[in-house]
């Protein structure tokens, strides 16, 4: 067995070293984030035992009632960016407006986004629950307007994701191919550990929340009937479903085995005709699926070309295997 551990801080200082004016800036801010995760990594696992699990009887800006973790994690997360000098400015999911640097504090060229505890309402039931980050880079030395964060995705330098599951697991890309690391907690350390990961082409499993089967546009409909008849019918072979309600657990299941996610348009609640928030959610799972060698949509266009129109927008999301997204989405065409 090898004992030359390369960690998350090596990987990522090896990686820059190769990037021209590379200052050093986006490791120390990825450290950060880093950091901020290994906390909430902690307080998910202690749980019950440091009462942070349950409701804080609010509501965030969704509307959505926050778990006592969504405030937490969100402050986590704040407290561990906004001193750095290397951000202009952050957007959470859980905080209506945009979060400004402290004016004691030096601003930088960086913006960040994140989910701090996406699929929190697995929390409870000791199920995974994970943190999204998205990162664009800001002219230097302003203060960064809703203008300034509204960007496609395209334009993000790095996402990531960690998944609080059996194992503290992050997902990075820098636009370089996506790499895993995996949290030792003995050392404190995350480690590389499943690099270069490729989402296989074809799938034969798909996710998506059936209960809302009624409410899907005949696109849909097709894709998952057609899932359905298994053998006997169009596909030719069987499928499998799985659905964790965590965007977290179930892209990190289509980067290991393949798949496709959706959660497309329905009109069960026509004030709420998506559920994915692209800032947060949708544009960095589609920046790491595509540099898997995945696909990303809406059924309508690809995810990273959406210029959106406000930061807690909502999108429909179909993403993974390339195959399966493609068939999707020529089946929105006809
Ligand atoms: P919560 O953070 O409110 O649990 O929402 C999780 C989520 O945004 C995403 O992570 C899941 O894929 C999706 O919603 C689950 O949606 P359903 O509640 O319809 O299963």
């Amino acid at each position: 067995m090898s004992t030359n551990k390369v960690t998350l801080t090596q990987f990522i200082i090896e990686q820059q070293r190769g990037l021209p004016d590379a200052s050093g800036t986006f490791t120390i801010l990825l450290n950060n984030i880093v950091t901020a995760c290994k906390q909430i990594s902690h307080k998910v696992n202690r749980g019950q035992l440091i009462d942070v699990l349950g409701s804080a009887e609010s509501e965030n800006v969704q509307g959505e009632v926050q778990k006592k973790l969504d405030i937490i994690t969100n402050d986590i997360m704040v407290n561990a960016l906004n001193w750095t000098g290397h951000l202009a400015g952050m957007a959470s999911e859980e905080i209506d407006g945009l979060i400004p640097i402290p004016p004691e504090y030096p601003k930088g060229k960086y913006l960040a986004l994140f989910d701090p505890l996406d699929g929190s309402s697995n929390i409870d039931i000791n199920l995974a629950v994970g943190t999204i980050f998205s990162i664009l880079r800001c002219r230097e030395g302003i203060e960064p307007d809703i203008e300034d964060f509204l960007r496609k995705g395209a334009e993000q330098v790095c996402a990531g994701f960690v998944l609080y599951g059996p194992s503290t697991m992050m997902v990075l890309t820098t636009g370089h191919g996506v790499n895993g690391f995996t949290l030792d907690q003995d050392i404190g350390e995350f480690i590389l550990t499943h690099a270069n990961m490729k989402i296989p082409e074809e799938t034969s499993e798909f996710a998506i929340n059936m209960s809302n089967q009624r409410f899907w546009e005949p696109p849909v409909q097709r894709y998952i009937d057609e899932c359905l008849q298994g053998k006997e019918g169009i596909r030719g072979k069987d499928f499998n479903m799985r659905w964790v309600a965590s965007l977290v657990a179930d892209v990190y299941r289509i980067l290991t085995r393949g798949g496709v996610f959706l959660y497309p348009l329905d009109n069960k609640d026509p004030k709420k005709p998506a559920k994915l928030r692209i800032m947060y959610e949708a544009n960095p799972m589609a920046f790491i699926i595509e540099q898997a060698g995945g696909a990303c949509s809406t059924g309508r266009e690809r995810v990273l070309d959406i210029k959106p129109s406000g930061i807690h927008q909502r999108i429909p999301l179909i993403l993974g295997s390339k195959n399966e997204v493609e068939r999707i989405v020529s089946y929105h065409v006809e």
